[in-house]
């Protein structure tokens, strides 16, 4: 019986009748944005539960949006989501069951077979479910029953290096921090997670060079900058509530400006679908012209932001060498070091491979530079476009070097903002979510909970794909996400599953890597967030931290779709019980009441002070930031400057770069539907967009069926069946959706600092 015959990619579009030429949508949000929200909320969870649903989303001691972390503003409206919140609220409210009769009916490799689509829309898991070796079926479980195969596996493993947990970002505070302890109780910082594909490098950067590896903005910070720049981010789609935050900063004087290869719909004109509620504004916010946001467009080639940083930072100390007041001479001197080195570097970098490395002509760049030097109230916000890359951590320090020579970092209205996805990934990582833990925080654990917490690094996600394909990996329990589409090489990932012993998915619904399984598999349903969470003490709220270092509630009151499942705490909680090697501590305490584990977490880590009476205080808490206060963290208390070569790079001839990015209607490895409204694309996720030159110099016409080649250190990776699209993106570049390329990502292409897969810029041919 095993391995299983099953199929490791979404094997096609569900409906599939590809559009050959895109019709792209001018102005995000509108009409088409409600009318998006209503059909998904009358579709899956029904009205009534719906609108129960939305009323509590993003409000004062409601639900925390699962869809991503931007925060909430301080005065909230009656309604305070996006369409994409809707969508992902629909889709965990859905009132479709997976039950163990619809696994009786369909095989692992029956199931393989479907989309991630079609998988997705079966609905919410309803039992512990268990694939024995020998079986094609899952089949019903119990709880204890599951908990003593994880407990056996553990048990067999030659040692604790042979055990991976990974998380995704939607798991709470207290389910991490006490799933990161217990890991570590087990004796490993094997805690490989979504952040690993995501934010690293931001992180790895911001550390490094101000001294704390999140943003230092808030919200408000927005109505006082007068210079916005939107790097590598698609906020129409991805981030829909901060158009709200850029329109208002836009009312308030503020330029905006759009640093990406693809005009994306968000950053030209938005008509703010909140506004329907003002009878005064109803109509022209439906269907009028809309806001203007953006300034100034500057289409970027693929991974041409160093070279532009570079670039503007160049112009700016060039300027002032000139006379000019270019430079915040008193916030270099007094707050920061290396900045003669950059300004030799600068020196010596010609304009020509500035243009050339960016795709953007000097011209351009000083345009821009000319917007910087104008003022101090300047926010970068950056996302994906920038952190996968395999020099993004470099990337990201020019990005820093150029707040820095403008001293744009802890005033109002200026700052660092990386914009992040999961709704508690950068909580997840506060409360001890990292391979990488830094001793102080082992030393706090050790105090509290009376263990000697391991200190060696453990594996990140790209490790742990390395270790399970050289069979080093027993189990991989995973606290939700997708651990198979979401990373890269999706075939060698497969594979590395595929030799584990076992795994486990803590899941709200089913996805392919719960089919393309270890030889044994279990996976463990789990309550939403939307869901009233009760235990013993009454009913329970959860902690989670947005983008801006904000940490608040999130409390569900719907029903539950089945009395089976378990809130993720729960289930942690029950795992102790098995795994722990010391019986004697008490684990019934933290399940019972969470304020416990916030006691915990208030002990083991700074900045959580007085956290269960904080945290019920209206909005909650901002964790200390020092940057923002206008304190460098870093060892010297100075922010650094920092030198990083420009690589000029072009594809071979016949060769592009390939970006891979989300449509409008999926949020990351689940696939909402087929139908990409902003940049026109209907029916079909197998698509590569590609520039009209490119595709005439390629001898290819639109529409037509190619299949994608990536080609790296002699291994060929390919995908099939993918339409190609003539699309206003720079030449030499091409993108796709994210999972459908994964497969084309190698897990060796990554950048060295911070570890993150490149899946921004990846060298492909069209076959
Ligand atoms: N609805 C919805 N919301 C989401 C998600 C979702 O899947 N759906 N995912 C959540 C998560 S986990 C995350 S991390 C965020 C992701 O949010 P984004 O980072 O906005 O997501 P991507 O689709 O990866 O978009 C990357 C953007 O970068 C641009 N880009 C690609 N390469 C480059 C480059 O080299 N330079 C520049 N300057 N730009 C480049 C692309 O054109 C695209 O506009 O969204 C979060 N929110
Ligand atoms: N090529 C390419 N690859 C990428 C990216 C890219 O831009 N390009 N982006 C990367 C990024 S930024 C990220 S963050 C990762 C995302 O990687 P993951 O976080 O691993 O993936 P998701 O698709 O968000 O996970 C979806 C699954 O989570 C489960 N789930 C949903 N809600 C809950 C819940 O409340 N609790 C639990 N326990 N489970 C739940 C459901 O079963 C669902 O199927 O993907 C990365 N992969
Ligand atoms: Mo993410």
């Amino acid at each position: 019986m095993y391995p299983r015959d099953v199929l490791y990619e979404s094997p096609k579009d569900e409906e599939g009748v590809p559009a050959s030429q895109p019709q792209p949508e001018k102005v995000a949000a509108g009409l088409p944005a409600v009318v998006s929200t209503a059909r998904y909320i009358v579709k899956e969870p029904g009205v009534v539960r719906g609108t129960q649903g939305l009323l509590r989303l993003n409000q004062d001691g409601g639900v925390d949006c699962p869809s991503c972390a931007w925060p909430d503003p301080e005065k909230r409206g009656l309604f305070e989501f996006c369409e994409n919140g809707a969508k992902a609220l629909a889709d965990e409210t859905t009132r479709k069951r997976v039950t163990p009769a619809f696994f009786e009916a369909h095989s692992v490799e029956q199931l393989s077979r479907r989309s991630d689509w079609w998988l997705n829309n079966q609905g919410r898991i309803t039992e512990p479910m268990y694939l024995a070796a020998d079986s094609l079926h899952y089949r019903p479980i119990s709880w204890e029953g599951a908990f003593s195969h994880v407990a056996r596996v553990v048990k067999e493993a030659a040692g604790p290096e042979r055990l991976a947990f990974y998380t995704s970002g939607r798991a709470s505070n207290e389910s991490a921090f006490l799933y990161g302890t217990l890991v570590r109780m087990l004796g490993t910082n094997n805690l490989p997670d979504c952040s690993n594909l995501c934010h690293e490098s931001s992180g790895s950067a911001l550390g490094k060079t101000i001294g704390i590896g999140k943003g230092t903005v808030t919200l408000e910070d927005f109505n006082h900058a007068e210079l916005i720049l939107v790097v590598g981010q698609n906020p129409g789609t991805n981030h829909p509530r901060m158009l709200t935050a850029l329109e208002q900063a836009k009312k308030s004087g503020a330029e905006i400006v759009s640093i990406n290869p693809l005009p994306e719909a968000g950053l030209s004109r938005f008509r703010n679908p909140q506004g329907f509620l003002n009878p005064l504004h109803a109509v022209g916010t439906l269907v009028g012209a809309g806001t203007l946001l953006g300034d100034l467009h500057l289409p970027v080639i693929i991974g041409g932001d160093l070279a532009l940083f570079k670039g503007l930072c160049k112009q700016l100390i060039e300027w002032h060498e000139e006379g000019r007041p270019t430079l915040d001479q008193a916030f270099i001197d007094s707050k920061t070091e290396g900045f003669e080195a950059l300004a030799q570097d600068l020196k010596g970098t010609p304009w020509e491979d500035i243009a050339a490395g960016s795709g953007i002509e000097p011209d351009q760049i000083r345009d821009l530079a000319a917007k910087l030097a104008g003022t101090e109230r300047i926010i970068i916000c950056w996302a994906m476009g920038l952190t996968q890359h395999t020099n993004s951590v470099e990337t990201i320090t020019q990005l820093v070097n150029l707040l820095l020579l403008r001293g744009a970092l802890g005033k109002p209205g200026a700052g660092a903002c990386p914009v992040r996805g999961h709704s508690n990934v950068q909580g997840d990582r506060t409360v001890g979510i990292f391979h990488k833990p830094p001793q102080p925080f082992l030393d706090a654990l050790e105090k509290e909970f009376g263990f000697k917490p391991p200190s060696e690094h453990g594996y990140d996600v790209a490790e742990t794909i390395e270790a399970m394909d050289r069979g080093e990996v027993d189990l991989l329990f995973s606290l939700g996400g997708n651990f198979l589409s979401a990373t890269p090489d999706t075939g060698r990932t497969a594979a590395g599953l595929q030799r584990c012993k076992l795994t486990v998915s803590v899941a709200t619904k089913l996805n392919r890597s719960h089919l393309v399984s270890g030889r044994e598999a279990l996976i463990l349903p789990c309550l939403g967030r939307t869901e009233t969470d009760q235990q013993d003490s009454g009913p329970q709220f959860v902690t989670v931290e947005n983008s801006m270092g904000k940490v608040h509630r999130s409390q569900g009151t719907l029903e539950p779709p089945s009395p089976q499942l378990r809130s993720e705490v729960s289930i942690v909680v029950g795992l102790a019980r098995v795994l722990e090697p010391d019986k004697t501590r008490d684990w019934e305490r933290f399940v019972n009441n969470y304020d416990s584990i916030r006691e915990a977490i208030e002990k083991v880590i700074p900045g959580f002070e007085d956290y269960n009476h904080r945290v019920r205080q209206s909005g909650g808490f901002y964790l200390p930031n020092g940057p923002r206060e206008g304190r460098f963290t870093t060892p010297s208390g100075k922010a650094h400057f920092t030198v990083a070569p420009l690589l000029v790079e072009r594809p071979q001839p016949g060769h592009l770069y390939l970006m891979t990015m989300r449509s409008h209607d999926q949020f990351n490895t689940v696939v909402y539907g087929y139908d990409d409204r902003y940049r026109g694309i209907k029916n079909s996720r197998r698509i590569v967009f590609a520039n009209a030159d490119d595709l005439r110099e390629l001898g290819l016409e639109a529409g037509r069926q190619v299949s994608v080649e990536s080609n790296y250190q002699g291994v060929a990776r390919r995908v099939d069946g993918f339409t190609v699209v003539a699309y206003p993106i720079p030449r030499g570049c091409c993108a796709a959706y994210f999972p459908e390329a994964n497969p084309l990502v190698p897990v060796e292409h990554r950048d060295p600092e911070s570890g993150c897969p490149a899946s921004k810029k990846i060298e492909v041919r069209l076959l």
